[in-house]
């Protein structure tokens, strides 16, 4: 097994230059300690940005700096100050971070800095093409370096890469405003597996793929020539043990041993027993909802007169990206804001709010967790946060409350919690005064449940099983039944077809050797095709089929005059050396009067679908609607006619985009094995793309060549992942 590379915008260690001389201090951030596991002795590596720009760091320090991080396993990428002003503080912070946010109104675009992150992500794709072999796997990290994925994949086909992305992916509207989106949609699909917090996010995702990209998803999966990729939700967990434990030192650190902080807050419990610390920690951050928060507890006051001088809300605001104009305006308010209502309620003997503007050190962090009484977050919108985990874990006698946006991620696995709605003031409210008064019995049972289950799906749980499910992404192509129609593979087919005396061919048209167009009459043959279908036919002892669920009519204009064999409409007419169609089965299609009108009424209602007639069934087309919506149309559809045609004859095949409902006497395996039942062959070759065709793959006999266009699951034997290489492969058959 190869190594693993991480990819990160700042590494997990920090660079201290003192005195001409550099130290590396390992940072004790959440995605540092989520890795241990994965970021392990010699065959692991992290690249990421040092925090240094080129212009800060001296030119006689760069080697002992290298020196440094590899001690760490790490390895840094060289950023200028343009280059960080224009790609971190720029692109990702002012356009994606607000975008990705909902905050529309705060997202930039500005083609600069489009630029500069472009340049940057190249930079961090050179450094790991620097060091990556191709068996090793990579992991690239969060909303700074979307573009790293495909920039790699560019230069290394087979190498594993995975992608988890930190922060919310918005909905197709909010995501569709980005003058880039498909660029950065690209980018993310050059990884193997990709990865979200949550399935809304996940669900977003596919959506914009499908939209934008117009590719194929099926359930967790997209589809493109090449590859499949897999799509998955992944909620990153917290070290459970680590602040569970430092709780427990805490509790058991004699009060003179103590912190300042904790000696303070100590004092204040002592003067008044029945006061309520309610907390919060966050970045000053617009996505966390400090000012909104503020505005609340205000709310609240007025409200529950009775708590004032009765609650205290601490609010840890740590300094972040204040480059950034929005961020300065933010603290501004909050400054404000702050100043206001203390100014507003405090009396001799008690300020309401706290307010630290600061980082604090992990010793405090814990402090502030074990002494508040609720917890309470209110974040407009947060991929996951983490805070709210952390303060659970450090409840070690079960009590404590915690009040927790739903817009968090996290609230999708914290239903214990009382979850609100951050813009909602009364229901906030309300959620203060039932965390001040909840019984002690129901703090510790909701808090139980919580706990066992942080515990059990921690940080190093997140990492494993996304590192799992991107190895299994890996081996997919190993475990599949059908194997991709490789050189070596094919070697041994081409014998036997030089050898054999008597040769059978079915080819699919649509999907198999011509594209897919909007309307179905304009995907004509072009020249190259009928060239390479004359040398085809042309060969001695070979028959050649075309097998398609067409209609005759078109196939005849197409084909006839070429005097290729046909089998169209799914196996319902046959015409064999330009002779006129005859029907193969005997089949009725009074059934249609009925049918029709119940298709018309979803043309009626999907914009963009329309019927096909046959003369023997009738297709309801949904290639041009909405992807999302055409496909929920279906479904109903599909339901609609299960119990209609439960006691005709009839069955509903579900194409590429197409529904289409006909005899159930009739399908392309029955027709085909018809067709061989008639010769005898010694070399039989069957190929096709959708779902009608697997009747093909499953009536024909085992030592059929059986291959599958693309890489659904299929019955087939083999598999290739395109219209050229299926062309490549009959003109092999020519030769
Ligand atoms: C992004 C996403 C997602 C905070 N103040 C101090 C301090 N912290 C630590 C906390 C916690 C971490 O910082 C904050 O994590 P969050 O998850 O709450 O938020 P973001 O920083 O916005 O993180 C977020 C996360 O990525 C992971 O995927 O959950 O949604 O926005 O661990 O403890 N630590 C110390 N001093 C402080 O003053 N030592």
């Amino acid at each position: 097994m190869g190594k693993t590379i991480i990819i990160s915008n700042r590494l997990p260690v920090q660079l201290q230059i003192s005195n001409g001389s550099i130290t590396a201090v390992p940072s004790v951030g959440g995605l540092a300690t989520g890795m241990k596991s994965v970021h392990k002795g010699g065959d692991s590596l992290w690249i990421g940005w040092s925090g240094l720009t080129d212009e800060e760091i001296p030119n006689e320090l760069v080697k002992d700096i290298d020196k440094a991080l590899a001690a760490h396993g790490a390895a840094k990428v060289n950023l200028s100050d343009k280059e960080v002003e224009g790609f971190y503080y720029g692109f990702s912070n002012r356009t994606i971070w607000p975008l990705f946010h909902y905050f529309l109104e705060y997202s930039e675009f500005e083609l600069e800095s489009w630029n500069t992150y472009k340049t940057v992500n190249q930079k961090f794709a050179d450094a790991i093409l620097e060091h990556a072999d191709n068996n090793d796997t990579i992991w690239v990290h969060d909303y700074q370096l979307m573009l790293v994925p495909q920039m790699v994949r560019q230069k290394r086909l087979d190498i594993s890469i995975g992608f988890f992305l930190h922060i919310p992916f918005p909905s197709f509207e909010i995501f569709r405003t980005l003058p880039w989106r498909k660029e950065i949609l690209e980018g993310l699909l050059g990884a193997d597996l990709i990865g979200f917090h949550i399935y809304d996010y996940e669900r977003h995702f596919l959506s914009s793929v499908r939209r934008l990209l117009g590719l194929e998803v099926s359930f967790n999966e997209i589809y493109l020539e090449n590859r499949v990729i897999k799509v998955d939700s992944f909620p990153m967990g917290i070290d459970y043990k680590k602040f569970h434990d430092a709780a427990k030192v805490h509790e058991n650190t004699d009060s003179n041993q103590q912190s300042e902080l904790q000696q303070r807050l100590n004092q204040h419990k002592k003067n008044d027993p029945e006061a309520k610390f309610l907390l919060s920690i966050d970045r000053l951050d617009y996505s966390k909802g400090i000012a909104k928060r503020l505005n609340a507890f205000e709310y609240f006051l007025n409200k529950y007169p009775q708590y004032k001088e009765k609650v205290r809300l601490v609010i840890l605001a740590v300094p972040s990206r204040s480059n950034v104009p929005q961020y300065q305006l933010l603290k501004k308010e909050v400054d404000e804001l702050v100043g206001r209502i203390n100014g507003e309620f405090s009396t001799v003997s008690w300020t309401p709010i706290w307010y630290f503007y600061r980082s604090m050190p992990f010793e405090n962090l814990i402090d502030l967790y074990t002494s508040s009484d609720i917890a309470w977050l209110t974040p407009l919108r947060d991929g996951m946060n983490l805070v709210a985990k952390e303060y659970i874990a450090t409840r070690t006698h079960k009590t404590g409350v915690l009040i927790l946006s739903e817009m968090a991620g996290s609230a999708n696995e914290m239903n214990e919690a009382l979850l609100i709605n951050p813009n909602n003031f009364e229901q906030i409210a309300d959620a203060l005064n039932e965390a001040i008064n909840m019984p002690i019995e129901e703090q510790k049972a909701r808090n139980e449940v919580l706990q066992r289950r942080l515990e059990r799906y921690n940080v190093e749980k997140w990492a494993n099983s996304f590192m799992n499910s991107l190895q299994a992404q890996k081996n997919r192509e190993a475990y599949n039944i059908s194997k991709k129609l490789t050189d070596s593979l094919l070697a041994p087919i081409l014998k036997k077809f030089e050898k054999a005396q008597k040769r059978l061919l079915f080819l699919d048209y649509d999907g198999t050797l011509a594209g897919f167009h909007v309307d179905p009459k304009k995907a004509s043959p072009d020249e190259d095709l009928y060239r390479l279908l004359d040398e085809l036919s042309q060969q001695k002892n070979m028959e050649l089929f075309l097998v398609s669920g067409r209609d005759k009519d078109t196939f005849e204009d197409w084909f006839l005059h070429k005097k290729y064999n046909m089998i169209v409409e799914h196996g319902v007419w046959i015409s064999r050396k330009g002779e006129k169609f005859r029907m193969l089965e005997n089949i009725k299609n009074d059934w249609m009067e009925n049918i029709r009108p119940v298709l018309e009424s979803f043309v009626d209602r999907t914009p963009g679908s329309f019927i096909e007639e046959k003369n023997y069934s009738l297709a309801w087309h949904y290639r041009k609607t909405d992807p999302d919506f055409g496909n929920l149309r279906a479904s109903e559809l599909n339901t609609v006619l299960t119990s209609l045609i439960a006691n005709d004859d009839l069955s509903v095949l579900n194409g590429n985009k197409v529904m289409e409902i006909k005899s159930s006497n009739v399908n392309k395996g029955r027709a085909t094995a018809r067709v061989l039942g008639e010769g005898d062959y010694d070399f039989v070759f069957a190929i096709g793309d959708d779902w009608t065709d697997e009747f093909m793959f499953q009536e024909l006999p085992d030592e059929t060549v059986t291959v599958k266009v693309g890489r659904q699951k299929t019955q087939a034997r083999y598999f290739l992942d395109s219209i050229g290489e299926v062309r490549g492969l009959l003109q092999k058959f020519v030769e």
